[in-house]
């Protein structure tokens, strides 16, 4: 078996990505309540730059190639941020990696003025969970000449999770993430430049998860590199019935399953682990 990605080298700002074999995504909230990683860069009230450089360079000592940088909370019931608050904790947060460890940084986020700001100060992929569809975000996107990873949800991050309903998930979702491939392009955003993620646990039930994930090879047949996050959700937790510090084991196998169907990126709290378990499944499939 070959990874099927049609385009294996992706130009993200001054980074070439390869994606010739699945690579890993590190996560860095910058959130003050993310339900894994959130708060853990506070000191008193604020955001340590300090704290957030460290654990960054430690995810990319242990293999991660792009570090992803949010600064808004999805999770259900989640606090909302306003467009400054999310500026105020992103933009120093990109600025800083970049400068100071030449990291590929990816910033996720729905806003425009966070997607034009991040373009700016060096980040090389924007990552919305909404599809590039908040006011302003697809001409801002198009405009950073960055590639652009665009996730199915269902609903919005409140009340998503309350009754998800598809009458056939993996159509819903591939109709979903073509029609936004077509929004990009006909905004100029090339097909060269486009990643497409499922968006597990965005308004899905397990069952939606795990038929997602089981015929992820039909949406890698969309011919887009395919972006997956499943570390630490609840997925895992519905499957093992483990609280959020002990989902490591179900994690890296469902980062196993989804890179052996074809995921090109793979998002994680849990860089080294994940890394291991890539090296082996490479070295498998070769
Ligand atoms: C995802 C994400 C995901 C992409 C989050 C969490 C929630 N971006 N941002 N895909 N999840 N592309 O990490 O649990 O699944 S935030």
């Amino acid at each position: 078996m070959q990874f099927p990605v049609k385009h294996t080298q992706l130009i993200c700002g001054k980074h070439l990505l390869d994606l010739s074999r699945p690579v890993v995504m590190g996560i860095l909230n910058t959130t003050p309540d993310s339900f894994s990683d959130g708060g853990s860069y506070y000191e008193e009230d604020s955001l340590s730059l300090d704290l957030v450089l460290r654990r960054a360079e430690q995810m990319l000592e242990e293999g991660a190639k792009i570090i992803d940088v949010g600064g808004e909370s999805t999770r259900p019931g989640a606090a909302s941020v306003s467009e400054q608050q999310e500026l105020d904790r992103v933009i120093p947060v990109v600025e800083a990696l970049v400068v100071k460890l030449g990291a590929l940084v990816s910033v996720d986020t729905s806003t425009a003025s966070v997607i034009t700001e991040s373009a700016k100060r060096g980040a090389g992929l924007i990552n919305d969970v909404r599809a590039l569809q908040r006011e302003g975000a697809l001409v801002a996107a198009a405009a950073t000449g960055l590639p652009v990873c665009l996730m199915h949800m269902q609903g919005q991050p409140d009340s998503m999770q309350k009754n998800p309903h598809y009458s056939d998930v993996i159509a819903d979702v591939s109709d979903f993430l073509r029609e936004r491939v077509s929004a990009c392009r006909a905004q100029g955003i090339p097909s060269e430049r486009i990643i497409l993620d499922p968006g597990f646990g965005f308004g899905k039930a397990l069952a939606h998860n795990l038929a997602l994930l089981r015929r992820l090879p039909e949406l890698g047949g969309l011919g887009y590199p395919l972006l997956v996050g499943m570390s630490r959700k609840s997925m895992v937790a519905q499957l093992l019935n483990r609280p959020v510090d002990e989902r490591l084991s179900g994690s890296l196998a469902l980062a196993m399953l989804a890179a052996e169907r074809g995921a090109a990126i793979i998002r994680v709290h849990d860089v080294a682990a994940t890394v291991d378990v890539l090296k082996v499944l490479a070295a498998v499939i070769e």
